[in-house]
């Protein structure tokens, strides 16, 4: 990592194809290796049905959140995160279809972004408990720019199934 002041973040990782217990593990590995990235903390992963757009039944979904320190700017960060799902056999065919990797920017420090290419904090992260509670076990006081306390955002989706499944084998 350089000089340059780091930036805290946390990064959502989703998989639904292709073995996606493996997808995580090898994900964590390859953003562990990035030059730019150091990886902080790991939630568990949690398991949970997936939300669709148009009904079709998918797979399982498996999640974790990351927390990371960057030198990386949010846009070359994305740029970095979109080449390693590239990399895991990542298929865009339609919004919110199946997939082996899916890494989002949840939140970058405390920053409110609206470009063309980024929204963060992640738009749909308040209202998805898969996100909301590994990001509570590694991060319970985060506070997310222009929401409510992390606290009362889980108990908003304490409706939704959520199954902790495995361990990241503790901090990178
Ligand atoms: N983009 C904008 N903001 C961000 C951000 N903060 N982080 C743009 C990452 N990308 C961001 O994303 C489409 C575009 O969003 C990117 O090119 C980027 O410029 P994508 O990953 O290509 O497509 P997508 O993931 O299908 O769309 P989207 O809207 O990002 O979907 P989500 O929010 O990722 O949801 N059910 C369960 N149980 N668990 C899941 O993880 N995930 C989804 C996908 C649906 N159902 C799920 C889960
Ligand atoms: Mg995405």
């Amino acid at each position: 990592m350089s000089y340059k002041a780091s930036v805290q973040c946390y990064i959502g990782l989703g998989s639904n194809l292709n073995n996606p217990l493996q997808q995580l593990y090898t994900a964590k590995e390859k953003i562990a290796a990035l030059p730019d990235i150091r990886l902080q903390q790991c939630s568990s992963i949690y398991q949970s049905q997936a939300l669709t757009l148009d009904g079709e039944p998918q797979n399982d979904y498996f999640n974790a959140v990351f927390e990371i320190q960057t030198t990386l700017e949010p846009e070359p960060l994305l740029d970095a995160l979109q080449q390693l799902e590239n990399e895991q056999g990542r298929v865009r065919d339609k919004r919110w279809g199946a997939r082996t990797l899916d890494l989002d920017v949840l939140l970058y420090g405390d920053q409110q972004i609206k470009t063309s290419r980024l929204s963060v904090p992640h738009i749909e992260m308040e209202h998805r408990s898969f996100v909301l509670m590994p990001l509570f076990q590694i991060a319970p006081d985060i506070k997310i720019p222009g929401k409510q306390t992390l606290k009362k955002l889980l108990e908003k989706n304490c409706d939704q199934v959520l199954q902790k499944v495995n361990e990241f084998n503790g901090t990178a």
